[in-house]
């Protein structure tokens, strides 16, 4: 597709989707992954527009393979991985809008684009995609339109979600299947773990992704007390100083940033995964695997309004003992506390905790995936 491309009557819609890097990697995560299920599975052209293309390329190798960090901050222009167009965020200057615009998390569109869009005769979809929450007013929020001050245009917001009326989650046709023939094969596992310098016949296998305000050196004291041996698998950054904090018991494996397309398998085989953020909060979910969240921290502790808001979603269903250890854990791992008890209760009901994880993966598929309740939602607002 290029800069000028119309979209004839019957073909597939084209997709502008926007996406600015604000922190970390969430934001370029999830925007990839919309745009390869969009494509892939709705058969819409997709042009993603992105301001830090070298953010993406950690989660995308193929992305700029060669040109170097440096090249795609600066020498980019445009390269087409996985039937997506990957375009630096100034080629939407100049380009003639899609029939749909998606602009993620609330990303402010140029006003030359904008002004543009409202030029065009045909029916077009507008919408802003906001960040995951399981707070009970998003409910409310979803679909909602929002006329634009100046131009004719209107913006709908869309809202991911965990529970019928909001949009759901984003979940791949097939991933299930994947993932049962993953789990039914130890040597997949084992496979996985090997290539990533982890023992996959460790006895108890963690995944450990967070924030710097994680309590990592009192989640070691409390394993310090503790005689079970375990393996914890550090991501970069801040999870990585837990291997000088950890107590001989508790082997650390420094892993590297592995690609997105990588990342589940690496889910499917831990026994625990400590996550964070939006994208891999969500698919420790869908791994169904006992997991704990830590909030992308946020003034005024908005962030644990979000947590509570999940929590109670989260812990309905779990006996009394797992409820009360798995939501202690989880705030205590947010608000940077951390007790030998803590781990302990945690650690006993993980049996329990690996039962919910299943029933808690079904429950959100039961929703449908959010490709699909977005896509649908966009095409009607083309007739
Ligand atoms: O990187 P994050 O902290 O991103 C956050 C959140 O999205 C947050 O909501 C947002 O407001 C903030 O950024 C600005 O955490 P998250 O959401 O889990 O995103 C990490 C992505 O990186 C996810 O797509 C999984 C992927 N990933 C890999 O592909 N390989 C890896 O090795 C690791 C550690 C992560």
């Amino acid at each position: 597709m290029t800069d000028t491309a119309r979209t004839p009557p019957h073909a597939a819609p084209n997709c502008d989707l926007f996406c600015q890097v604000i922190d970390n990697y969430g934001d370029a995560g999830f925007a990839w992954r919309l745009a390869r299920a969009l494509h892939a599975e709705r058969g819409w052209r997709v042009r993603l527009f992105i301001d830090r293309p070298a953010t993406l390329a950690s989660l995308v190798p193929a992305l700029g393979a060669g040109a170097g960090a440096e090249g795609l901050e600066s020498g980019f222009t445009a390269q087409s991985v996985d039937g997506v167009e990957v375009l630096p965020w100034d080629r939407a200057l100049a380009a003639r809008p899609a029939g749909i615009v998606i602009e993620a998390f609330g990303c402010r569109l140029p006003d030359t684009y904008l002004e543009r869009m409202a030029a065009e005769a045909a029916p077009r979809a507008w919408i802003n995609l906001e960040y995951l929450s399981a707070e009970p007013w998003v409910r409310g929020c979803h679909a909602l339109p929002s006329p634009h001050p100046r131009l004719p245009l209107t913006k709908h917001f869309f809202f991911p979600g965990f529970e019928v009326g909001t949009g759901g989650v984003l979940i791949e046709r097939g991933l299930e299947q994947e993932r049962l023939a993953f789990r039914a094969d130890p040597a997949e596992r084992a496979t996985t773990l090997g290539a990533l310098g982890a023992d996959p016949r460790a006895p108890f296998t963690v995944f450990l992704f967070c924030y710097p305000s994680a309590p990592l050196a009192a989640l070691a004291q409390a394993l310090a007390a503790s005689p079970q041996p375990s393996q914890w698998l550090l991501a970069p950054g801040a999870a990585r100083e837990f291997a000088s904090l950890a107590p001989p018991q508790a082997r650390c494996v420094a892993l590297p940033f592995v690609p997105q397309a990588d990342f589940d398998r690496l889910l499917w085989s831990v026994d625990l995964a400590l996550v964070r953020g939006e994208d891999s909060f969500v698919r420790a979910q869908l791994a169904a695997v006992p997991f704990v969240w830590q909030a992308y921290p946020q003034a005024e502790g908005a962030h644990l309004a979000k947590l509570e808001a999940f929590a109670r979603r989260y812990a309905d269903g779990l006996s009394p003992a797992p409820a009360a250890a798995w939501l202690g854990f989880s705030r205590a791992w947010n608000e940077g506390t951390m007790s030998s008890a803590t781990w302990d209760a945690l650690r006993a009901s993980l049996p329990e905790l690996a039962k919910h994880a299943d029933s808690w993966r079904s429950r959100l598929a039961s929703l449908g995936s959010l490709a699909d309740a977005l896509g649908s939602f966009a095409e009607a607002r083309l007739k």
